[in-house]
């Protein structure tokens, strides 16, 4: 079972699925470049705009579904996964694209991040991870660096970061890559693998900051392709992980759990019985 039928739909090219907005980011912001991967991957699939829903949080990478012509959700902070759950599960026709950044999914989001992997509904998780909160100018978020020094964090957080492809692995998701925002064509193929892909699939996109963390800039430098194809094996994966230093590019794992999809049918209790047994 995939989440999208194995015959394109349509062959609607990239611009069919950029909207006429234009966006704020600021110039060489490298959100730009996951927009046009997600208009490539979504022509790729050869889905039709209305058959597809891109659901985010805040942040200025939670702006993203603006940008496209399919369906889009800019909900609250943090809150993307789960209005991205009820939406698949009432509407299991839909392909859903979940969206954010570091801050709206593994801070204040993190939670569901992990009851999403371990719940594996069939999304698609593209978090677009800069290291910071760009949105509200700076704070550090829980990928940035322990020595990242700056106006909010004058000697560094000391924290440890946060590694999200190991929550992922470790809580159930059943697809997970790293991809980076200056390779729109490499991250296009990721994204379109994770939508086929059932189940809940994560794909950790790097992709600079340019005003509050110039010096990502040097990722282009840093980036490289996975020495190794993706495994089927959580243990392989895991040691995988063991020694990666978060420039490693491409899919990691892909699992072959089921999608949850819940049980259809009569309610098991109507609400006014269950009223009156809560009653004081
Ligand atoms: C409940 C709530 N708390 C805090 C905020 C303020 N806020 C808006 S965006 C954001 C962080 C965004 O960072 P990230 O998700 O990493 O996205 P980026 O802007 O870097 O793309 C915060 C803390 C908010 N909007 N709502
Ligand atoms: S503040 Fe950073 S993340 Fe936000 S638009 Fe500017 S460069 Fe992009």
């Amino acid at each position: 079972m995939t989440s999208v039928s194995a015959q394109a739909e349509t062959n609607l090219a990239p611009p069919a699925y950029k909207s006429d907005y234009k966006p704020i980011w600021c110039p060489g912001c490298g959100d730009y470049s996951v927009l046009s991967a997600f208009t490539k991957a979504f022509a790729t699939l050869g889905r039709k705009p209305e058959d597809i829903a891109v659901v985010s949080g805040i942040g200025c990478s939670s702006r993203i579904p603006a940008y496209l012509t399919s369906y889009g959700f800019h909900g609250v902070h943090g809150r993307s996964l789960a209005a991205a759950t009820g939406l698949k599960l009432a509407r299991p026709d839909l392909t859903v694209v979940v969206a954010g950044g570091d801050g709206d999914g593994y801070s204040i989001g993190g939670n569901h991040f992990m009851h999403a992997c371990r719940r594996n509904a069939d999304l698609t998780y593209i978090v677009m991870d800069n290291h910071v909160y760009g949105m509200t100018k700076g704070q550090p978020s829980p990928t940035t660096e322990p020595e990242w020094v700056s106006k909010l964090s004058p000697t560094g957080t000391g924290l440890r970061t946060f590694h999200p492809l190991v929550i992922a692995l470790a809580a159930g998701a059943n697809f997970i890559a790293r991809g980076f925002s200056g390779d729109p064509n490499g991250l296009a193929e990721i994204i379109s693998q994770a939508v086929k892909h059932p189940g809940f699939s994560f794909v950790e996109v790097l992709s600079p900051c340019v005003t509050f963390r110039p010096e990502q800039r040097n990722w282009k430098q840093q980036v490289r392709r996975a020495a190794v194809d993706a495994t089927d094996d959580p243990s392989r994966a895991a040691r995988r992980l063991l020694t990666d230093d978060g420039f490693n590019v491409g899919v990691l794992y892909r699992g072959d759990r089921r999608p949850y999809r819940p049980p259809v049918g009569k309610a098991a209790a109507r609400v006014a019985d269950l009223e009156k047994e809560f009653e004081i």
